[in-house]
């Protein structure tokens, strides 16, 4: 599948508040987090994967190996302790997060150079794009 790797820019973002509101998330720290630039920065070392959600008000970093489930702690998000699983679905990069939300986990492939991210917590799911920067 196509690299993800490189640093992408927000361009739109659904219902970042309805993932958040399922995350639960305070109303203050969502006010933020709607307003934010947010930019990932998705690098590849070896088998590992890093990307960080940058943002001038908080980043939030994750690396991981494909296949390999991790502990993951949201810290600065909803400050939970969660099992990630990341596979390829074909050309979709897919994290299940296993705890005590349903039906959480995200997905991020590449469709006409833009990056695409699906965000996702029971029922509620963010659809955000990002373009290359
Ligand atoms: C911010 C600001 C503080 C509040 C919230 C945030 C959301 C971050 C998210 C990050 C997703 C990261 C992923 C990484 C994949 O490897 C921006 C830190 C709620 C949703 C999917």
């Amino acid at each position: 599948p196509a690299s993800l790797c490189g640093t992408w820019d927000l361009i739109s973002s659904a219902n970042f508040e309805g993932y958040m509101i399922a995350l639960g998330i305070s109303p203050y720290l969502r006010k933020i987090a709607l307003k934010l630039k947010l930019r990932k920065v998705i690098e590849q070392q070896g088998d590992q994967l890093i990307i960080k959600t940058a943002s001038p008000f908080r980043n939030y970093t994750v690396s991981f190996r494909v296949g390999q489930e991790f502990g993951e702690f949201t810290q600065g998000l909803d400050n939970r302790h969660v099992k990630s699983l990341v596979e390829w679905e074909g050309s979709k990069l897919v994290c299940e997060q296993t705890g005590e939300k349903k039906n959480r986990g995200w997905a991020h492939w590449i469709e006409e150079d833009k990056l695409h991210l699906e965000l996702y917590c029971e029922g509620e799911v963010c659809k955000q794009v990002y373009k290359k920067n």
